[in-house]
């Protein structure tokens, strides 16, 4: 009969003998006594070796295995006042399945400050760390909350291309690849996609998936590849409905990482505060009004910029808010799709704001076919090189709207974290393409 197969989490004492396996993290040889700190997925257990009652054989190999390498483990559960656990496994049996090279590229549990270029050189024992792997399961648990929060408002997910002819969000920052011999490029945003689903009965949409963007900025906020978390919806009487659906959506994620989560933010040594509702809406002349005052003088047409959303953010801060939505942005500062304010420059464009730092982007959308190939010919684009998505528009298009949130920037946000990067397993910048 084989062993029960246990980890650092189930294993209990009274369990007899048991298989455990892992990473060996650290060795301690006291002469008469071994030590052996065994990691896998849940923690650590502690495997003990008093040489005289351990074959002496097995008590060689096993006490002088190169930190990390996998061994698979098998002994008896003793309880033991000295772990955390409050049990210890004295080993009879060993298989060892991979043996670690040393010295390792860079600790597991040294305190030593590595760089992050050198952690991300090294991602994969970067990622053994628990408080490292604690974020992602984080990101994992919000990706699941936004499934559920999604479904339960009746919005379908949706996977729309990420090769195409054409981009949305302006030429500068798209990729172009080699389609058999013709351009194409990578998908900046789906918006286009999204956009043209309104006119299908697909009239509540989400998906969650990759965004290209070649921008050659090195900051702690942008990378060129990001989990774009996009939504877009039908009938809506105006751009408050989005703003209201975002919001609901929001708080649903951050409670439930709060509630859900909280045994990773432990591991993280993170608490998360859940943001003032309702979201405060402040218009964009508003904060530009907030900026001047700062001490920044930007003209009205301006972008608030990274300094002008941080004197925001500080702002409503002492107010007691750290979400809100800045709207009506001046209507030359966004893209065609987004519609005019009537009879003014603004438009019906919104971001929302999480401590100072942009998150999310999303407005009203022109649906009438006519002010919308007069939007693009005033912005200086050419109609015909958008053919496949104005026709969605020719016949038959409801009103609507809808957001874009880089789901990292959430993330990072919510748990202070000092670069998009450290949300990103692999993450793509300028300079880094590998691993
Ligand atoms: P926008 O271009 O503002 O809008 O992007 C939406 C959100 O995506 C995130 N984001 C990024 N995250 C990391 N690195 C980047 N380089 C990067 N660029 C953008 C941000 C941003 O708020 N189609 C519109 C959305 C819409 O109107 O529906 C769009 O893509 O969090």
């Amino acid at each position: 009969m084989s062993n029960a197969v246990k980890n650092s989490k189930t294993v209990k004492v009274g369990d007899g003998i048991v298989t455990v396996k892992g990473w060996v993290q650290d060795t301690r040889n006291l002469g008469g006594i071994s030590f052996i700190v065994l990691r896998d997925r849940f923690g650590t257990i502690q495997l003990t070796l008093p040489k005289k009652k351990i074959d002496p054989e097995l008590f060689g190999e096993i006490t002088t295995l190169p930190r990390e390498s996998v061994i698979s483990v098998t002994g008896e559960v003793k309880e033991s006042n000295q772990t955390e656990l409050g049990l210890e496994i004295i080993p009879s049996g060993f298989v060892l399945e991979s043996k670690a090279d040393s010295p390792l590229p860079m600790g597991v549990i040294d305190k030593v400050n590595v760089e992050m270029d050198t952690r991300l050189n090294n991602r994969f024992i970067d990622l053994r760390k628990p408080e490292i792997r604690a974020i992602f399961e984080l990101k994992s648990l919000m990706v699941k909350l936004l499934n559920e929060v999604m479904t339960e408002n009746q919005f379908s997910q949706v996977f729309t291309p990420k090769m195409s002819a054409s981009g949305a969000e302006g030429g500068a920052s798209l990729f172009s690849v080699d389609y058999f011999g013709k351009e194409a490029y990578l998908a900046q945003s789906p918006q286009l996609y999204k956009q043209m689903l309104m006119s299908t009965g697909l009239d509540r949409i989400f998906e969650i998936a990759p965004a290209f963007r070649a921008e050659n900025s090195n900051t702690n906020r942008h990378v060129t590849e990001f989990i774009s978390f996009d939504g877009e919806m039908s009938w809506i009487e105006s751009m408050d409905d989005v703003m209201a659906m975002i919001e609901e959506i929001v708080d649903y994620v951050i409670r439930g990482l709060k509630e859900r989560g909280a045994e990773y933010l432990k591991v993280l040594d993170k608490e998360i505060v859940v943001p003032s509702r309702p979201y405060p809406r402040l218009t964009y002349a508003e904060c530009l009004k907030m900026v001047n005052d700062g001490g920044l003088p930007l003209k009205d047409g301006d972008d608030l910029g990274t300094e002008g959303e941080k004197i925001v953010g500080d702002v409503m801060a002492e107010r007691g808010y750290e979400m809100y939505f800045i709207a009506e942005y001046p209507e030359e500062a966004k893209p065609f799709y987004i519609m005019e304010k009537d009879g003014t420059s603004y438009s019906y464009s919104f971001d929302l704001d999480y401590k100072g730092q942009e998150i999310s982007s999303g407005g009203q959308r022109e649906h009438r076919y006519d002010l919308l190939v007069k939007r693009m010919e005033k912005l200086g684009l050419n109609p015909e090189d958008f053919g496949f998505y104005l026709d969605a528009f020719r016949y038959g298009m409801p009103p609507h709207g809808g957001w874009g949130i880089g789901i990292e920037r959430l993330l990072v946000k919510m748990l202070d974290l000092p670069n998009i990067r450290e949300a990103i397993l692999f993450p793509r910048d300028p300079s880094r393409l590998s691993p």
